[in-house]
């Protein structure tokens, strides 16, 4: 790719689940990336600077590219940097690590997950974070509220290491592919439930432990040990201040490939139409609005102007919408 770090850089913050799951992937691959890191709510001003609504983390830049959603940057880490040691190599391992993908994001185990964030903690005390993830979330992140939900959400997380417990690790096997080292499906996997773990408070031990769940528990560290082994041996992320980032991602090249609008597609839209995307499930107050420039069954490709160039945002199809611009779209960050 000739650029400094790949030309990948990653915003996030460090206690997102989720861009650990991008964080997990690059270490185990040793990858070297820089990152740009961000506060935990809004306003990101990095990010506008790039004229970029879409309010998740993580983000990823990989040259003039910005990939919005973990879904859609581990399948590009895995198409723009070949020859993975993580990805699954049968046709039946990879419905795994799809589906597993699909099981922690699209299911109800992650949203379940976030039910689960203990009263207890400081930043629940914090009206200014309190009132960012209820403009998410869409729902009220009153300390009764969550109370008042969590046996509901504990009741559903409990089934989920059951699952992982009576099925996937039933026989004794060290990573859910029955390989030597762990890989993608795991990453899948475990994110969620390593999260919880890791939340003091989140999980009652009476429930939900190693005594309960021996192998789940043994599984979730063997798979710090395997990353803390990565991370020693992987190159040490660059970090970028947002300025920097920004003037490295508008000078790099585009790196993906051209699409172009499936004519067929049941939208039925035309490629160079003024649209807005936004995500369904949280962040769906804050549009992009640009240019349609790809569809096809599994991606969204959204031309936008930052400062006179040309930026293109990529997104998952599935949880994704797309609308005719409105011209209302304004930036929220
Ligand atoms: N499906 C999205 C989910 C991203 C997500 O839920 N991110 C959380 C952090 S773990 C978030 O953006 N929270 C609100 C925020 O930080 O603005 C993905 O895979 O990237």
């Amino acid at each position: 790719m000739g650029e400094p770090n790949n030309g990948i850089v990653l915003y996030h913050y460090s206690f997102s689940p989720v861009a650990r799951r991008v964080l997990w992937y690059l270490s185990l691959r040793g990858i070297d990336y820089a990152e740009c890191k961000q506060p935990p709510v809004l306003p990101r001003p990095d990010l506008s600077r790039l004229n970029i609504r879409y309010r998740r983390i993580p983000l990823c830049a990989i040259g003039r590219d910005i990939y919005c959603d973990s879904r859609i940057i581990l399948r590009k880490l895995e198409e723009l940097f070949p020859n993975s040691t993580l990805s699954a190599s049968t046709p039946d391992e990879k419905v795994i690590e799809k589906l597993l993908e699909v099981w922690n994001m699209e299911s109800s185990v992650f949203s379940r997950a976030s039910q689960l964030i203990p009263t207890s903690m400081p930043l629940l005390n914090d009206p200014k974070f309190t009132k960012d993830r209820e403009d998410y979330s869409g729902r009220s992140w009153s300390k009764e509220k969550i109370a008042a939900n969590r046996p509901e959400a504990l009741a559903a997380i409990r089934s989920a290491f059951s699952i992982l417990e009576t099925t996937f690790l039933a026989d004794g096997r060290e990573w859910l592919l029955k390989t030597d080292q762990p890989k993608l499906a795991d990453i899948e996997a475990i994110w969620t439930f390593d999260w919880l773990n890791g939340l003091k408070g989140a999980l009652p031990k009476e429930l939900i432990s190693d005594k309960q769940y021996p192998k789940v528990f043994a599984w979730i560290t063997r798979f710090n040990d395997a990353l803390k082994a990565a991370k020693a041996k992987a190159p040490k992320p660059a970090s970028l201040i947002g300025d920097a980032a920004a003037e490295q991602i508008l000078n790099a090249s585009f790196v993906d490939k051209d699409l172009g609008v499936d004519p067929s597609d049941p939208l039925g839209l035309q490629q160079g139409t003024e649209v807005e995307v936004f995500p369904i499930d949280s962040g769906s107050h804050h549009h992009d609005q640009g240019r349609l420039i790809g569809l096809t069954e599994d991606e969204i490709v959204l031309g936008i102007e930052a400062n006179g160039k040309e930026l293109r945002l990529h997104y998952p199809r599935t949880g994704f919408r797309i609308i005719a611009a409105t011209g209302k779209a304004q930036p929220k960050l």
